[in-house]
């Protein structure tokens, strides 16, 4: 490998640039993210928490009040007030909102909890319509199906399986109709380690659902790194091969336990470096509002202090892509990102980024693919950066964004420059064969 002259990493602050934005919102947003918590309705009235809450969350979560066990108490009979209240604070404190959940095996009404068959069929189809009637046109996303694989992969039995393989596709095609204005997610959790066979079930789905159009717009990963769970390194694998099947994805309901700043700083950056991420949401405000308290798992603790975890993801979240400060004519660390593999019909292939040189405006990424010899590589640059040049590959590019790439008999290995225009998150990368 060519040795590069050493040369000091040099960072240098934009003339009138913002200085490092102070809470999680503003930072998410310097790189078009948000920053989300859960909400208890209980909790509206007690100023410690929403001062915290309305200065630093941009995604407002209701923790259980748009559960159907809260939203269609008696069949067909519907209760939104607390669902309502959430929802008005949000959005008078500038948050989006995060519909959750419309079908669920858990936290089901008690007469919805006896029915099975058509009756039931019927009935999460009239909880779907009526629940995203009331809130037409008022949420970001709507956690639409929520936790419905094992963790071998295979379906969960519940009565909402019993009903036909085919529930999860008839909740979302009834989603859609009902507030076509509102992404439509799949949420779950253990499902954030790329190679654990829950996540290969998800994943499967979800290519099955966009080959076949079902509607379906983004992917949840929970990543409650709690109860001995701890945030996998394969995590930004997880995200960017979601995202390559084109859905947004977000992490939904963070915590960690006892807040390890380096896991809760991996899990930013993870999300930060695959464009469609869309954004990350904690599970709770303060450590006291956690269902896992015991664990200390949240960025604030029981006195609303922030706490180290707070300052790792804020520091993240302030050098991931803000616009501030840019590094000079240095080659960056070469730091390697594992990416997407794609089973095809010509077995699987593997593309992986590292770090080539970079300037003020522009970087080079090098890819490499293994795997099969006859591949397809798709990269998707995250707006407004765009791909300037290729060496070593045959391009077609159908948009400035979107580069598709196969082999120019000249090996597997290549690469891109792309112009960051403020935004140096890396490319999602997907591999396939045919
Ligand atoms: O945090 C929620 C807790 O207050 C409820 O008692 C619990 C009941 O199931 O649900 C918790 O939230 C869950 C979320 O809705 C779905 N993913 C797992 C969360 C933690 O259990």
């Amino acid at each position: 490998m060519a040795t590069v002259a050493a040369t000091a990493a040099v960072l240098v602050t934009a003339p009138g640039a913002d200085a490092a934005a102070s809470t999680l919102g503003a930072a998410a947003a310097q790189s078009g993210r948000y920053f989300g918590t859960a909400i208890a309705a209980s909790k509206l009235g007690n100023s410690a928490y929403t001062t915290i809450a309305s200065r630093e969350f941009t995604m407002v979560t209701p923790e259980n009040e748009m559960k159907p066990d809260a939203t269609e108490p008696n069949q067909n009979q519907f209760s939104f007030s607390a669902g309502d209240q959430i929802y008005n604070w949000a959005v008078g404190h500038g948050a989006k909102v995060r519909g959750h959940t419309l079908a669920w095996h858990s936290q089901q009404p008690g007469w919805m909890q006896s029915m099975s068959g058509s009756t039931l069929r019927n009935a999460m189809i009239n909880h779907i319509q009526k629940v995203m009637a009331h809130y037409q046109g008022k949420f970001a996303y709507w956690d639409v199906v929520n936790e419905a694989f094992n963790e071998d992969g295979s379906r969960r039995s519940s009565n909402l399986q019993g009903t036909g393989n085919d529930w999860i596709e008839v909740a979302f095609k009834t989603a859609r109709a009902a507030d076509p204005s509102t992404k439509l997610c799949y949420n779950d959790y253990n499902i954030d380690n790329w190679t654990y066979a829950k996540t290969q079930g998800v994943y499967n789905m979800v290519r099955d659902f966009k080959s076949r159009g079902v509607p379906i717009d983004c992917v949840g990963l929970q990543a409650h790194f709690t109860g001995g769970s701890s945030v996998p390194s394969s995590l930004q694998t997880t995200i960017s091969s979601f995202a390559a099947l084109g859905v947004d994805v977000a992490l939904t309901e963070v915590d960690v336990t006892n807040a390890s700043t380096s896991q809760y700083s991996a899990l930013t950056q993870a999300c930060l470096n695959v464009a469609r991420c869309v954004g990350i949401t904690v599970w709770g405000v303060r450590d006291s509002d956690s269902w896992r308290s015991g664990e200390s798992p949240l960025l604030f603790d029981g006195n609303g202090n922030k706490k180290a975890a707070y300052n790792s993801v804020l520091n993240v979240l302030n050098s991931g892509s803000g616009p501030t400060t840019t590094p000079t004519t240095t080659p960056t660390t070469p730091t390697t990102t594992p990416t997407t593999t794609t089973p095809g019909g010509g077995g699987s292939c593997t593309a992986s980024l590292s770090a080539g040189q970079s300037w003020n405006d522009r970087y080079n990424l090098n890819v490499s693919v293994s795997g099969a010899s006859s591949w397809t590589v798709t990269m998707t640059v995250p707006s407004p950066a765009r791909i300037s040049a290729t060496w070593n590959v045959n391009a077609t590019w159908p948009s400035s964004q979107v580069l598709v790439a196969t082999p120019n008999g000249n090996g597997n290995n290549w690469g891109v420059t792309i112009m960051h225009n403020g935004n140096r998150n890396w490319p999602s990368v997907s591999c396939s064969t045919s």
